[in-house]
């Protein structure tokens, strides 16, 4: 520091003698930077120095007004980068919120699918199970269809073969009467040979259908097995029977069955396996 330096000096070259010039030229004291002792090369002109401290001190002033400028420059800088900053970090930090947010948004959604999903598989499964039983039932049910419809197709055949071949329809069954005349068996062999057998009466109905054409004709009834147990040629036994008056009177080993028609009157008579008679077919359609 420049002021630590600076020491008095008395112009002692206009200096006579004694005290008394000491106080006359106390006018003449002067200040100077950077004292020497005597001896030392005489120091700067007074007038030179001043101005040299005040061209310095003016500099310095200047130097300190542009650092302050400066400083404040920076600051100013600075502070604009903090602000650009903070605002950043406010963007970042808005930016990372929404983030969380939307991402916590997107889990849920995602758990929502999930659930939905997991709902949509259960469902699916069940339809799965429910069109395989489904499938099942239908086959099933097709294939019985099939096997009725093919029965069907076959009774239809049926029905139209004995409608051609001029067999009679009545109540479920087709029956067919002969022309000429054979013994029981015969006959029977004969029927069965058309897909039928030998006629079983089962009602009034049907012994009144056979009434009607006035003839005497083998029926499917026998006791050739056990005398006395009539038994027709389906396996069944007898339950209502129409014999003629007086019949079934067993005469010559009468076994075999016809259904008669004399003296104007109907019913069944006994009479040997042998004889020859007209017969009467039967054809169950159960249609
Ligand atoms: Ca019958
Ligand atoms: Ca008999
Ligand atoms: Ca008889």
């Amino acid at each position: 520091m420049s002021d630590l330096n600076r020491k008095v000096r008395f112009q002692t070259s206009e200096k006579k003698d004694g005290n008394e010039d000491f106080y006359d030229n106390t006018d003449n004291v002067m200040i100077y930077d950077n004292y020497q002792t005597e001896g030392s090369p005489a120091p700067p002109k007074l007038q030179d120095d001043a101005t040299k401290d005040q061209q310095q001190t003016s500099h310095d002033k200047s130097n300190w007004i542009m650092e302050r400028n400066q400083l404040w420059a920076d600051n100013a800088n600075l502070t604009s980068e903090r602000d650009e900053l903070q605002s950043s970090y406010s963007d970042v930090k808005s930016h990372n919120h929404n983030l969380t947010q939307k991402t916590s948004q997107l889990e849920n959604e995602n758990d929502h699918l999930q659930a939905v999903n997991n709902n949509l598989t259960k469902e699916r499964d069940e339809l799965q199970n429910h069109i395989d039983k489904k499938t099942l039932d239908f086959e099933a049910s097709f294939e019985t269809l099939t096997e009725q419809r093919d029965e069907l197709k076959k009774k239809l055949t049926d029905f139209v073969h004995y409608s051609q071949q001029e067999w009679k329809y009545f109540s479920g069954s087709f029956y067919y009467i002969s022309s000429n005349k054979k013994t029981w068996h015969e006959s029977r062999t004969d029927c069965l040979q058309r897909g039928a057998d030998l006629v079983v009466v089962n009602s009034r109905e049907e012994q009144a259908f056979i009434n009607q054409y006035r003839k005497s004709m083998w029926i499917g009834l026998t006791d050739s097995e056990r005398e006395g147990t009539w038994k027709w040629v389906d396996g069944t036994p007898l339950t209502t029977s129409f014999w003629y008056s007086g019949e079934p009177n067993e005469g010559r080993n009468e076994d075999c069955v016809e259904t008669m028609f004399y003296r104007n009157k109907h019913g069944w008579n006994d009479v040997i396996c042998r004889g020859k008679k007209l017969w009467i077919c039967e054809k169950k359609m159960f249609l």
